[in-house]
């Protein structure tokens, strides 16, 4: 039985699901220069209409009313808000976002605002981005922004979401926008001014809020799970977690981008292993990265079996042919939402929110018109019966956000996946309810998972 004052929510991004790319104002984002790049993106699709959510925010509102959410975790699209990145505001883009917020708070749902999802503003990214070191003030000036015009209604807020990604497929493997393949000790610049840029915005939001304010970061990564519960076993998936990965793989790592935030240093390992891709780091840089935050979110999905070898390593074990997959390829591994956050929580002793957790499958209309996604009930069954053994446990977990609301642009992928518990059907926009999310409706009025 999971608390009342326990977070249920859905997670979203601006970008997935919004649309109306060109309208009232908004600026352009790397996104929407990328998508109309050729062979970039799965069948050319792009975000210009996605969920059309900036004109249905009121029916989608509407829904997770219905569903009983007291949680709604979105992103605010930068470009919306200063079309420039810097500077002149764009009214029509903070009254969107505004209303919506209005409508959560109607519904008794708690907005949880992320302000970085990935739409770095054109005009930024064309003086550098996040090779500029003024990423740090132009990131800043858009916290306190956010904080001026929505801290008095709202009250959560993250910064960065996946820097992993945004780093590594943005800049290392071309997967993401702007799709570079830089230089891999730009990367590691890049990755350095995204954290101070993460600190900047957290004395930013401080500073202009109207109330006192939760601030987190919501960064991922592979977890780990041990094969068997000898202590051996359970030590050698904790290593594993937070050791470094090979240098061609690096951003993946757990421990670099969360221990600079949490802990105030970057991980000793680390700092031998990757010393010549290094920028110059320096004490103050580190003050600013480690400003104190309150809720650690993560965005975890699913993780690696590990023991430990004989040689005293931990190994990871193989998975056999047909290990079960969702339709993205990921493998299905519940036992990470009860080892990652506790790991996690061992290390950093920060309240954890999962800011993302979910699963695509080849969802389908059936005859009698309804979608019947057996998998992902059996799915969020599992995960989540592992977080409540997490939370009896002890582990401080206080929400969760299920990826997602709604299927969505799911980036460079277009819309060939489907992680919503709502079905959009994107010929007509309309909304169908697919198994799960009445499963989750019943659940969250439960407030439990059998
Ligand atoms: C994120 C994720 C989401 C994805 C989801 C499914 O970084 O927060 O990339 O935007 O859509 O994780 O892949």
């Amino acid at each position: 039985m999971f608390q009342k004052n326990f977070i249920w929510g859905t997670a979203t991004s601006a970008y997935q699901i919004e649309g109306a790319t060109q309208e009232d104002g908004k600026g352009k984002h790397i996104w929407d220069v990328f998508t109309k790049e050729e062979g970039r993106i799965y069948e050319g699709h792009t975000g210009e209409i996605a969920c059309d959510h900036y004109h249905r925010f009121r029916d989608d509102v509407k829904i997770m009313k219905e569903l009983g959410l007291n949680g709604y975790r979105f992103s605010i699209d930068w470009s919306r808000v200063l079309p420039m990145g810097t500077g002149k505001v764009n009214e029509r883009g903070i009254l969107f976002y505004s209303e919506l917020v209005d409508e959560l708070l109607k519904s008794g749902i708690e907005p949880y605002i992320t302000l970085y999802h990935w739409e770095l503003p054109y005009e930024l990214y064309k003086m550098g981005g996040f090779m500029n070191k003024d990423i740090v003030e132009w990131f800043g000036e858009y916290a306190g922004l956010i904080s001026e015009r929505f801290s008095d209604r709202v009250t959560h807020f993250f910064t960065l979401n996946e820097p992993q990604c945004f780093i590594g497929l943005g800049y290392l493997n071309g997967e993401h926008a702007p799709g570079l393949k830089a230089p891999i000790q730009d990367t590691f610049l890049m990755a350095h001014n995204a954290l101070k840029a993460h600190g900047r915005a957290v004395q930013m939001l401080r500073q202009k809020a109207k109330q006192q304010i939760w601030v987190g970061y919501a960064p991922t990564g592979a977890m780990s799970y041990p094969k068997t519960k000898k202590p051996e076993d359970i030590e050698a998936a904790r290593q594993h977690l937070f050791s470094m990965q090979e240098i061609s793989n690096w951003t993946w790592n757990v421990a670099w981008w969360s221990d600079p935030v949490l802990l105030g240093h970057y991980p000793e390992e680390g700092l031998k292993l990757y010393e010549r891709y290094l920028p110059k780091i320096t004490d103050e840089d580190m003050k600013l990265i480690s400003q104190p935050i309150d809720m650690y979110g993560q965005n975890i999905y699913n993780g690696k079996c590990i023991y430990m070898g004989k040689n005293g390593k931990p190994e990871e074990v193989k998975r056999y042919e047909g290990f079960p997959t969702t339709a993205a390829g990921w493998p299905v591994t519940p036992e990470c939402l009860y080892w990652g956050p506790r790991f996690l929580q061992e290390r950093y002793h920060m309240p954890i929110y999962i800011t993302e957790n979910g699963v695509s499958c080849r969802d389908v209309i059936s005859l009698d018109k309804k979608v019947h996604d057996f998998d992902r009930i059996n799915f969020l069954q599992r995960y989540l019966k592992e977080m409540e053994r997490a939370i009896s446990d002890g582990v401080d977990i206080r929400g969760y956000f299920q990826w997602s609301l709604l299927d969505n642009f799911e980036w460079n992928q277009g819309y060939s996946q489907r992680f919503g518990l709502i079905y959009v059907d994107y010929e007509s926009q309309n909304r169908i309810w697919k198994d799960s999310a009445y499963w989750y409706q019943n659940l969250i009025k439960k407030r439990c998972c059998d």
